[in-house]
């Protein structure tokens, strides 16, 4: 059975010390509100609302931990993280959102690697720039151009090489990977499941080799 699919819902985290501790691997996924993160898990997850998406913007006020793998021995973590940018919310619930996804980012050592989701219509914006700034160089990145649907195929393309570029100024030399992607028409999803689920296989540590007390 593909990864992804195996996806069920784990716990949800309103705090960094409620995180969870066994230390398997995390892939997290970010983005401005509404930008189409629950949406993204859902296809790559090939189910219809493992993760809440909404109309309502700022529906996920927590960090969702979904877990992939046997039923019985999870080996990854998705992360589905608080949307920011919500123009509506309460400064102080922005702070605290802000706060605990950015601390997330930079200081989480089993976070094999970021989904930054972007509206392709916006590219980045900067409260993207702002939340980059939290992620390490070190920690590989894929930013998925969402909603590629709603626009004509060369403007599309043009958005893409656009944010290639930018990235290329703003975390030179880093593993950045830009990506279209429609939840629509599930174009693009089989390259984002690819890139998750290497990112996954790369992080797992080498199967134990066989030990014989001969
Ligand atoms: N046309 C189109 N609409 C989309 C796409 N992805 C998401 N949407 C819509 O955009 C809205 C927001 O999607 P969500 O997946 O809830 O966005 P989110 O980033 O999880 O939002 P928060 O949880 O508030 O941070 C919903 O109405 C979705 O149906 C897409 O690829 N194409
Ligand atoms: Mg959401």
């Amino acid at each position: 059975m593909p990864l992804l699919t195996t996806a069920r819902f784990h716990t949800t985290v309103a705090a960094l010390h409620q995180m969870p501790r066994e230390g398997l691997l995390e892939v997290a996924f970010v983005g401005r509100s509404n930008a189409g993160k629950s949406s993204a898990i859902n296809v790559l997850c090939n189910r219809r609302r493992l993760a809440f998406a909404s109309r309502t913007p700022g529906r996920t006020q927590a960090l969702n931990y979904f877990a992939v793998g046997p039923v019985d021995r999870a080996i990854a973590y998705l992360v589905d993280t608080p949307g920011y940018g919500y123009a509506s919310a309460p400064l102080e619930t922005k702070r605290t959102w802000d706060q605990l996804a950015g601390e997330y980012l930079s200081s989480r050592p089993q976070l094999a690697g970021t989904v930054l989701m972007a509206d392709i219509r916006r590219k980045l914006t900067d409260l993207d720039r702002r939340l980059l700034a939290w992620v390490p160089d070190s920690v590989r990145l894929v930013v998925t151009l969402t909603k590629s649907d709603k626009l004509p195929r060369q403007q599309a393309r043009q958005a893409l090489r656009d944010v290639i570029d930018e990235l290329e100024q703003l975390r030179p030399g880093a593993d950045n990977k830009v990506l279209l992607f429609s939840a629509l028409n599930r174009s693009g999803s089989d390259d984002l499941t690819a890139v998750v689920e290497n990112w996954i296989a790369v992080g797992l540590p080498a199967s134990p080799k066989e030990t014989t007390n001969a």
